[in-house]
């Protein structure tokens, strides 16, 4: 049984599903620049937004225009939170202005207060994948040291703005995912960054990766100061790599893999660069512009929790070549197929108690309470004449790890905020850019080109979740 408490959501990020992208003075965001890759396509980003070409997440499932509608039916399932993000480019068009733009913050208000007025806790991200193209375009994005004071600004802003409003914050999503530098879209939506020819990428990576963990940790600082109750975590994405085999040689390539996922949140949690990051830089001589002062901050600027996202778990097998699949297809550099594990459609492996397992390690590695703020499982949904959705699998996905979770709450001792599954409402698959990749208990009539009638439907995992929800995780 988990603590009565215990914040039971939905999981939604400002640019997949919000639309509006230029409504109210908002500016162009790095993520508004990147087509759809619907039919196994990589999303491609653009130098430029072309009126010809068809951007997902312009109109998303156009939340701007419709969050009443909505959020009356998270309150209908019986949602304690919501997390959600902040389009930075909503509040700072171009990124470096002296003033923000007091529209995008009307808007937010607007959402918070619908929100609370149904008892629904919002739950913040800073920036989910995206910040004012502005920003990646005139100073290369989190490679230019002046992106983190435009950061601290933007969290300063709104921090001030919506204090009393929300108490849950964390500053960047999937920090970690940038760590794969093999795919460009990681580096430029965590980061506005691209790696320009001759340039190692991986030097590149911990450069920019440096002045967000500086910039994260300034946001801590900032906000503890303006409200010393503010909960404020980071947000990684946490796929934990098994080894293939007992073969001690396979136990240690896995550990060492482990480390692409430990890296950012040791930095959030303990204020200082883990050893094995500093061996790995000084043994490809990166030399790092990092200052006394940024370790000062880094020092002091520590979260209070640890947001993971969890949907899968891998494989890695000692001395295997690069087979990698991209993180697409669930894989990751040197990874193999679990023959115990099924696969989603997209190839991701379906683990829950790899879901325990990643909680009891995150929680003995950082002594700091956890929350699950994403977890679910993207299929092709279809729509019956009657207007219903039969989810099974989706149901059974989250219910296995509902109980992996309740397990790893109440035999193992793990401390745990929350759970919100992720698209709990129909949105743009973040890498793949589609709309068949669905994820929600509520279904969006739109399709992959932008046809559709954007109605919303209850699918069967609605009323299931909702059940789960008044029963506190019983009835599952
Ligand atoms: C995480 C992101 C989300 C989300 C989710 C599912 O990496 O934080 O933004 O999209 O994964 O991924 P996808 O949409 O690609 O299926």
């Amino acid at each position: 049984m988990v603590q009565n408490d215990f914040l039971w959501g939905g999981a939604l990020a400002a640019h997949q599903f919000e639309g509006g992208w230029n409504s109210d003075g908002k500016g162009p965001s790095v993520i508004d620049v990147i087509t759809a890759g619907a039919h196994g396509k990589p999303r491609v980003i653009m130098d430029e937004i072309k009126e010809e070409v068809f951007y997902p997440n312009h109109e998303a499932i156009d939340f701007y225009h419709r969050y009443k509608e909505d959020i009356a039916l998270f309150a209908e399932m019986g949602l304690k939170c919501l997390r959600t993000s902040i389009a930075w480019a909503r509040i700072f068009p171009m990124g470096d202005e002296e003033e923000p733009n007091e529209e995008g913050l009307a808007f937010y208000d607007r959402v918070f207060d619908e929100l609370l007025k149904h008892g629904i806790e919002p739950v913040i991200t800073l920036s989910h994948f995206e910040m004012p193209l502005h920003l990646a375009k005139k100073y290369g994005g989190f490679r230019n040291r002046k992106v983190i004071d435009y950061f601290e600004k933007f969290a300063e802003t709104v921090f001030e703005r919506y204090n009393g409003k929300v108490k849950y914050w964390m500053t960047f999503n999937e920090i970690n995912n940038q760590m794969d530098t093999k795919n460009p879209l990681f580096l430029w939506t965590n980061s506005g960054v691209t790696v320009a020819e001759g340039e190692n990428p991986r030097e590149v990576m911990y450069q920019v990766a440096h002045h967000e963990l500086v910039a994260s940790a300034k946001a801590v600082i900032a906000g503890k100061k303006i409200n010393p109750d503010f909960q404020i975590g980071c947000m990684i994405s946490h796929v934990p790599i098994y080894p293939y085999s007992c073969d001690p040689e396979d136990i240690m390539a896995a550990e060492e893999a482990m480390h692409e996922r430990f890296f950012f949140a040791d930095v959030h949690v303990r204020g200082n660069y883990p050893r094995y990051a500093l061996k790995e830089l000084e043994r490809n001589g990166f030399v790092l512009d990092i200052s006394e002062d940024d370790l000062d901050v880094l020092k002091k600027g520590t979260v209070d929790y640890v947001g993971f996202s969890y949907y899968m778990s891998t494989v890695v097998k000692a001395g295997t070549e690069n087979q990698a699949k991209d993180i697409v297809n669930g894989g990751l550099a040197n990874s193999v197929s679990n023959p115990y594990l099924e696969v989603s459609d997209w190839d991701w492996a379906i683990d829950p108690v790899g879901l325990r397992y990643s909680l009891n390690r995150l929680y003995d590695r950082y002594q700091l309470p956890l929350f699950i703020v994403e977890n679910g499982f993207g299929a092709i949904d279809r729509l019956e004449e009657d207007g219903s959705i039969h989810d099974e699998a989706r149901m059974a996905y989250l219910s296995a790890h509902i109980e992996a979770l309740k397990k790893a709450v109440d035999y193992d001792g793990v401390e745990l905020l929350g759970y919100t599954p992720w698209g709990i409402i129909d949105l743009v698959s973040f890498t793949t850019g589609e709309m068949k990749k669905r994820y929600g208990m509520i279904y969006v009539d739109r399709d992959n080109e932008g046809n559709g009638s954007m109605k919303r439907y209850k699918k069967d995992s609605f009323e299931w979740y909702k059940k789960v929800i008044q029963s506190n995780g019983d009835d599952i």
